[in-house]
C-alpha cells in the first residue's frame, strides 16, 4: 500500500527576512524528509506558509511605519523567494492573511473555535489588562514596555525581560509603557475564552506517552520534545489557556456576545489551523479530493517540523485543539476526526560563530545574521544545504561558522563526494570511450564494494526514516569516501597498463558506486544529483529502489563537470 504523509514546517512570521537559524530549525530538515519519501513512492503534500496574524507583525509594520498588509505581503514573498532558492520546494506556500488564502483560513479557523465552543471546553473568563487610555485599545504582551521585576533591567516587555531573559506577565512590569504612546498605561478588566487544557490533559499525556516507544509508535520522537510535553505535563499539570486577544489584526472571534467584539483568536489558535487551510487552499487548486484526505484519515501520517521554541505548541496546544474537536473516545482519532501528529520532529537553535569571538545568537539587531537572500547572490543552494545538515543542532545547539562552510565544502564535498565522481567519468572518458566498461569476472574486493554499496542504501533510509538526518548524510558521505579509498587501493591508473579487463572492472564497480550515490545525494543536494545523473545518463535517480540498479556496460556518460567548484570567501 502506498504510505501517505502530510508534512508540513512551522509557518515563519511574516515580519522579516529568512535567515541560515530558520533553515536549520525546521525547513532543510523538512524538505530532505519529503523529497527522501518521495524517492520511496510515498504520497506527500508539503506544506507551509507564512503566519501573518498576531503582534509580531503589527509591531515591526509600526517600526517601519507601513500598514501591516503590506508589510507582510512584502515579508511573505521575500520568503518564498528565499525558500525557492535553496530548493525548499513546498506544494503550497500559503500565509494566514495573505490574499486568497485569508478567507478559507478565516473559515477553518473560525469553524474550529466554534467546534471546541460547542463541546464546552472554552471557560469565559475576567482577567485584568494594560489599556492604552490615549490609544483607546488594551496592550498586547510586546506594546508595553517597562521595569523588570527580576533584574530590574529597562529593557523589559510584557512578555519577556530582555535583559535576563525570564518570561514576564505584562501586569508584573514595573512603570509600565505604552510602546504605542508612550503613556502609562492602565489596568482594566477584559473577558477571554480559555481552552480547557486541564480538561484534555489526562488523553494528552496518554497519548505523548504512547509516542515514548519508537516501535510500538513507529515514529522516531526526539527526547526533547517528549520531555518538554510530557514532562511539563507530569510536573505542573495543563492550566487553561486564554485563546483570545484585544486585537483587531487576526481571525474574528466568532461568537455572538458582545465581549467577543474588537477581538481576535490568539495567533497560536490559528496559526496550526493554517497548515490545514493551506492544504485545502492547495487541494481547491488540484481539485482531486478534500483537505480531511490528508487529515482526517488514519492512513496519512501528519509530521511536523519545528524550532525548539515551538514544541509545547505542536506537542500539547495543537494536539489539544484537534482533541477538543473528537467526537471519539479515541486518543488519535478515527476516520472522519483530525488524527494528531505521527511526529513532531524539532531542532534545537543554530548559533553563530565569528573568528576570533565565542558562539552567539544569531540576531538581527545585533546584526549576526546570515540572511539566506545574501547567500544565494554569491553562493549555490547545495552547500548550505550540505553545511546545515552536517551541523544540524538536531540534539543540541550548534553554530554556523564561514571558515567552516568554506572548509567543509572544499574539503567534504569537493575533495571526498565530488571528486569521486569526477576521477571515476574522467577515467571512463579517457581510456574506455566515455562508456561504462565492462564489468568481466568480479573478485572479492569488487563484491565487497557492491555490498557496501548495498548496505549505505539502507543505512542512510533507515537513519532518514527515523529523521536522523546528520546521521544520514554521514553515511552518505561515508560511501563516497569508501569509493575513493576502493579506487586508491584497485589502482586503475597502475592497471591500464598491466591488465586492461582488471581496470575496467574497477572502473565499472567505481561508476556502480557513483551511481548509488547519485540516488543517495538527492535528497540532501538535489541540484548536485541532477548533475551526477546528467553524467551517468540516468532517468531513476530519484527512485530508492533502485539505487543499487547497476548501469550496463556500454552505457554513455556525458562529459566530467565539478559538482562541487571550490569556493573562496572573505571571512570577516
Ligand atoms: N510563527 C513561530 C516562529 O516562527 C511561529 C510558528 C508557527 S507554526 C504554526 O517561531
Ligand atoms: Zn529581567
Amino acid at each position: 500500500m502506498t504510505r501517505r504523509f502530510l508534512v508540513t514546517a512551522a509557518l515563519p512570521y511574516s515580519n522579516g527576512r529568512l535567515h541560515v537559524g530558520h533553515i536549520a530549525g525546521a525547513y532543510l530538515p523538512a524538505d530532505i524528509y519529503v523529497r527522501y519519501l518521495r524517492a520511496t513512492g510515498a504520497e506527500v503534500r508539503f506544506i507551509c506558509g507564512s503566519d501573518d496574524n498576531g503582534v509580531a507583525a503589527l509591531k515591526t509594520a509600526r517600526e517601519e511605519g507601513k500598514p501591516v498588509e503590506e508589510l507582510t505581503a512584502f515579508y511573505n514573498d521575500s520568503q518564498r523567494r528565499a525558500f525557492d532558492g535553496l530548493n525548499i520546494r513546498f506544494d503550497i506556500y500559503g500565509g494566514t492573511h495573505q490574499p486568497g488564502f485569508v478567507e478559507t483560513h478565516e473559515r477553518f479557523s473560525q469553524d474550529f473555535f466554534r467546534k471546541i465552543y460547542d463541546k464546552g471546553l472554552f471557560t469565559k473568563r475576567t482577567s485584568k489588562q494594560l489599556f492604552d487610555v490615549q490609544a483607546q485599545q488594551f496592550l498586547p504582551d510586546r506594546f508595553v514596555k517597562g521595569t523588570c521585576p527580576h533584574c530590574k533591567s529597562e529593557n523589559a516587555f510584557g512578555d519577556q525581560c530582555e535583559g535576563c531573559g525570564r518570561t514576564l506577565e505584562q501586569i508584573a512590569l514595573l512603570n509600565p509603557v505604552s510602546v504605542l504612546t508612550g503613556t502609562k498605561p492602565e489596568l482594566r478588566e477584559t473577558k477571554h475564552w480559555y481552552l480547557r487544557l486541564d480538561q484534555l490533559q489526562g488523553k494528552l499525556s496518554q497519548w505523548l506517552a504512547s509516542k515514548k516507544d519508537p516501535v510500538s509508535c513507529g515514529a522516531h520522537w526526539r527526547p526533547v520534545v517528549i520531555n518538554q510535553s510530557l514532562g511539563r505535563i507530569e510536573a505542573e499539570g495543563l492550566p487553561e489557556r486564554a485563546m483570545t486577544r484585544d486585537l483587531t489584526w487576526g481571525v474574528p472571534v466568532p461568537l455572538d456576545d458582545p465581549d467577543a467584539k474588537g477581538k481576535s483568536l490568539y495567533v497560536w489558535f490559528d496559526a496550526p489551523i493554517g497548515y490545514v487551510s493551506f492544504t485545502a487552499a492547495l487541494l481547491q487548486r488540484t481539485g482531486a479530493e478534500q483537505y480531511d484526505h490528508w487529515w482526517k484519515s488514519p492512513d496519512c501520517k501528519v509530521v511536523h517540523f519545528i524550532g525548539e521554541d515551538n514544541i509545547v505548541f505542536h506537542a500539547i496546544t495543537w494536539p489539544a485543539m484537534m482533541l477538543a474537536t473528537h467526537d471519539s473516545d479515541s486518543i488519535q482519532g478515527v476516520v472522519g476526526e483530525y488524527q494528531l501528529p505521527h511526529n513532531v520532529v524539532a531542532n534545537c537553535f543554530l548559533n553563530i560563530k565569528f573568528p576570533g569571538k565565542e558562539e552567539e545568537k544569531i540576531s538581527k539587531s545585533r546584526g549576526t545574521a546570515v540572511w539566506i537572500e545574501d547567500y544565494l547572490q554569491s553562493f549555490a543552494a547545495d552547500p548550505l544545504r550540505y553545511y546545515l545538515t552536517a551541523i544540524a543542532p538536531e540534539t543540541q545547539r550548534t553554530a554556523f561558522e564561514f571558515d567552516d562552510f568554506l572548509a567543509r565544502n572544499n574539503g567534504e564535498l569537493g575533495n571526498a563526494l565530488g571528486n569521486f565522481f569526477n576521477r571515476c567519468i574522467s577515467f571512463a572518458h579517457k581510456y574506455f570511450e566515455g562508456k561504462v566498461p565492462p564489468a568481466g569476472e568480479r573478485d572479492d574486493a569488487d563484491r565487497a564494494q557492491l555490498a557496501r554499496c548495498r548496505e549505505a542504501v539502507e543505512k542512510v533510509g533507515a537513519e532518514l526514516e527515523g529523521c536522523h538526518f546528520k546521521a544520514a548524510l554521514g553515511e552518505m558521505m561515508a560511501l563516497a569516501r569508501a569509493g575513493n579509498l576502493y579506487f586508491d587501493q584497485t589502482k586503475p591508473f597502475l592497471s591500464r597498463k598491466t591488465d586492461l579487463a582488471a581496470c575496467a572492472r574497477a572502473i565499472n564497480v567505481c561508476l556502480q558506486t557513483a551511481r548509488t550515490l547519485t540516488t543517495l545525494i538527492a535528497p540532501f543536494l538535489p541540484e548536485s544529483a541532477e548533475k551526477a545523473a546528467t553524467m551517468l545518463g540516468l532517468t531513476d535517480h530519484q527512485t530508492w529502489s533502485a539505487a543499487t540498479c547497476e548501469l550496463p556496460q556500454g552505457r554513455p556518460l556525458a562529459d566530467a563537470v565539478v559538482l562541487f567548484p571550490r569556493l573562496e570567501g572573505e571571512t570577516t
